[in-house]
């Protein structure tokens, strides 16, 4: 039986809000307008194991906007362009530069969707989300689709009116320390401040390991990315926990990146992808299946130089279905789209491994190995069912 018999401490919270969505830090510098300080109790988990308070949940979004089969399509369709929901915060994944330019890994799914429908990637407006923001945006229908790492779990595919589609970045929590701290494992935490970002998987999963170990810590919420990495760079934490994509994201960023270590530890499996609202099928199908594109292409071989001269030359049945070279097979009308709607994603942005080299690959600064997200022929998680 679980005996409640936590220590009550009172801790400084930090709670801080970035000053708008354009407050994008330009080369080494992170940029946060307002910081407000308050005090919480956070009860710590005590020697006998017992659950420690647990963060609060996501509170709970607005109506889910009515989305009948057909119907987002369709309203994407007359308003002329995609709406998608991304991060603004995390180079390589999804940044806003100061031009107002957006770029990144998971934004790169936004214009393939574009490319999909449109054949236009520049038919997009992105809409930036902190984590609490972006469940309410998809439900309300502020957005067509969240790509916006983010971690794909029970209750978010249930309670908040949305459904994961696919697997775009197989990741997990990792915990990033100044290198002259000589930490190195979770037990070297015990009684520290740890930043983390308010809404996400990262504040919950920290709880359940430093509970598991009975380590207690002060866990210093902050609203977004920027006011949490920016704590954490002044020393106001021991240590800052997310997802090691993000980790390696803020560090290239930070002041002094290779002053930063990346623990070599996973706290928990955080599979990334895109996320749309319930109730229209034929949404779901196309923002899946253009996932799936990308990993067929690069399956194939197929990429956004060679496409057209695949389409043309290939025999190979699969890739005639998938590029629209068929002319027995539309598998584009089957989703409401074109019948060259795949050629159109690759030729725009690419396969797989081109989306991944361009964002995360080792000339960039953001690069992680790919790792589980190679393709299962190679040893890795990425597979798309078939094209038939
Ligand atoms: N994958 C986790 C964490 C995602 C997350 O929001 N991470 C933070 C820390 S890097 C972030 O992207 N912040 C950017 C922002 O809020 O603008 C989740 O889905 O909850």
């Amino acid at each position: 039986m679980k005996r409640a018999l936590g220590w009550l401490i009172a801790i400084p919270l930090l709670l801080a809000a970035c000053g708008g969505q354009q407050a994008a830090q330009t080369g080494q510098q992170v940029e946060v307008t307002r910081i407000v300080e308050v005090t919480r109790v956070v009860e710590v988990t005590p020697a006998s194991g017992a659950t420690p308070a647990q963060p609060a949940a996501t509170p709970a979004p607005a109506p889910a906007a009515p989305t009948g089969f057909g119907e987002t399509l369709k309203a994407i369709r007359a308003r002329g362009k995609l709406i998608c929901g991304v991060n603004s915060q995390v180079p390589g994944f999804g940044f806003v530069d100061s031009a107002g330019a957006f770029s990144g890994f998971d934004v790169d799914f936004c214009k393939a969707l574009a490319a999909a429908i449109f054949n236009d990637v520049s038919k997009i407006e992105y809409r930036p989300l902190t984590a609490e923001q972006r469940f309410a945006a998809l439900q309300s229908g502020e957005i067509d689709v969240l790509i916006r790492n983010t971690t794909w779990t029970l209750t978010r595919d249930t309670d908040n009116g949305g459904n994961f589609v696919a697997t775009t970045f197989y990741d997990g929590q990792g915990i990033m320390v100044p290198k002259a701290s000589n930490i190195t494992k979770l037990e070297d935490l015990n009684g520290a401040t740890i930043c983390v970002q308010k809404g996400t998987t990262t504040e919950l999963n920290l709880a359940d390991q430093m509970a598991a170990r009975n380590l207690p810590y002060t866990p210093a919420v902050f609203e977004d990315a920027n006011s949490t990495f920016a704590a954490y760079a002044e020393g106001r934490c021991d240590a800052v926990t997310t997802d090691k994509s993000g980790l390696v994201s803020r560090r290239s960023v930070l002041p002094k990146p290779d002053d930063h270590v990346i623990l070599d530890i996973t706290l928990s499996k955080e599979p990334l992808g895109p996320m749309v609202r319930q109730g229209d099928d034929q949404w779901f199908d196309i923002v899946q299946w253009t996932v799936f594109v990308t990993f067929a292409a690069e399956e194939f071989g197929i990429t956004s130089q060679n496409v057209d001269k695949v389409k043309e030359t290939d025999t190979r049945p699969e890739v005639r279905r998938l590029l629209g070279a068929d002319p027995n097979v539309d598998l584009g009308a089957k989703l409401g789209l074109s019948k060259d709607w795949a050629a159109n994603i690759i030729r725009a942005v690419g396969n797989y491994a081109e989306i991944y080299d361009r964002n995360l690959g080792p000339n960039t600064k953001t690069a992680i190995p790919r790792g589980p997200n190679s393709l299962y022929t190679q040893g890795g998680l990425l597979y798309a069912p078939p094209f038939r």
